[in-house]
């Protein structure tokens, strides 16, 4: 257990100096300088391990162990490794961390499964760079289709092909991937939460994931001087996006059983002190684990969005990502748990109030879902801490799970 915790932590510190923002947390965006080192590192460590790599026509990474079927659907176990900015170094490599030190347990006792492990890295689940968010899996998944991926733009007008091409990717490799060579899908990841932590148990094993949407505003009202334009002759459209965001947090607390609604990015235009902005753009994001909290919300933020548009204000909704809330297989729930105390490790049931890949393979294949504590519940900032222990736990778990998916010998 020892080398298998020094091993995590060294691949945990490694992946977490590419990062944009040194000193203050990961920021690793898709297709990024970051995003080009850590892939190599990954790489370089698939290989290590045994692994046959390769990259999709999204920048997904693969690590295959052919198994002794030919052509025989593959067990995936991973995670993504891009990040939100200034991040931390847990969410998602911890969970592409645990697949390769699974398929280096194969490795190193010799385990020759039957049906195929493959270790998957997945590419802009956070959305920070593209907007939406999910995408590697939504791409292999078919639900992103090409022509909607080529679309896609960064706040800098670049295309994902264009960035994809400047860290030496090929967007023209298959994208989609026929379901029939999935036969599941393992992902770990930190709780990003305070419950494991408070109940001092190591192991989270994920019933459900909440669904989730979000959403893109702009509103576009008129620009002016701020001294000689009169109060009562303005179309502010910083102050209509303001007083529609202070009203979103009451929209998910009337709607209740922990439906949530955030607002975390607001870009004002053309952003001078002495400028009456003529355009913000900010996103929601609604989630919750019944879908009709998601509608109802989705109304009455479509509502609000209506009284606020007049002549001079106008304003546009654009969604951007919609997810159901998904059940993870339970075949697989209970064979994390069958393992979990099999190998005495204290575990819990939990659900899940991020969204993660895992519920986008849900629709594809069979999914199960650890989680491991986070310390003080922190995630998505610098501070965010899991403990390798829990990694190994888990990585443990896997493995056991791994050689009875693969019905290895
Ligand atoms: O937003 C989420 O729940 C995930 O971290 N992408
Ligand atoms: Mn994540
Ligand atoms: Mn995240």
């Amino acid at each position: 257990m020892e080398t298998l915790q020094k091993r995590i932590e060294e691949h945990i510190n490694k992946l977490s100096q590419f990062t944009a923002t040194p000193g203050k947390g990961t920021t690793r965006l898709t297709y990024s300088k970051e995003d080009r080192q850590a892939r190599d590192y990954i790489i370089e460590k698939m290989k290590e391990y045994g692994l046959t790599v390769r990259e999709d026509g999204f920048g997904n990474i693969f690590g295959k162990l052919e198994g002794m079927l030919r052509d025989a659907p593959s067990v995936l176990i991973g995670s993504h490794f891009d990040s939100v900015p200034n991040g931390g170094s847990y969410d998602g490599p911890a969970g592409v961390v645990a697949g390769l030190e699974v398929a280096a347990l194969f490795a190193e006792n010799q385990i020759k499964p039957k049906f195929p492990l493959e270790v998957i890295a997945l590419i802009e689940e956070e959305g920070a760079r593209f907007g939406g968010g999910l995408m590697g899996s939504r791409g292999i998944t078919g639900l992103l289709g090409e022509e909607d991926f080529k679309k896609l733009k960064d706040k800098d007008g670049i295309t994902t092909e264009e960035a994809m091409v400047k860290i030496g990717l090929d967007p023209s490799l298959p994208k989609k991937r026929d379901p029939k060579t999935i036969k599941a899908f393992l992902e770990l990841h930190i709780e990003q939460g305070p419950i494991l932590e408070e109940k001092n148990i190591p192991i989270g094993v994920v019933e459900a994931i909440v669904g989730l949407t979000q959403f893109e505003i702009t509103v576009e009202g008129q620009a002016g001087h701020a001294g000689t334009t009169p109060m009562d002759r303005r179309s502010d459209a910083l102050v209509a996006a303001a007083k529609m965001i202070a009203q979103f947090p009451d929209l998910a607390i009337e709607e209740g059983e922990g439906t949530v609604m955030t607002t975390g990015q607001l870009n004002v235009f053309p952003n001078g002190a002495n400028v009456i902005p003529k355009k913000t753009v900010f996103t929601v994001d609604i989630r919750s684990g019944k879908e009709e909290h998601i509608q109802n919300v989705i109304r009455k933020m479509n509502d609000l969005i209506e009284s606020y548009s007049t002549d001079g204000m106008k304003i546009s909704a654009e969604q951007q990502l919609y997810m159901q809330p998904k059940a993870m297989n339970q075949e697989i729930v209970a064979l994390f748990k069958q393992t979990s105390s099999k190998l005495e490790k204290p575990f819990c049931s939990i659900n899940s109030g991020a969204g993660h890949d895992a519920m986008v393979f849900s629709d594809f294949t069979n999914v199960g879902m650890l989680f491991i504590p986070s310390k003080d519940g922190l995630s998505h900032c610098p501070e965010e801490w899991s403990d390798s222990k829990h990694i190994a736990n888990a990585v443990q778990i896997f493995f056991e799970t791994a050689k009875k998916l693969t019905e290895a010998e």
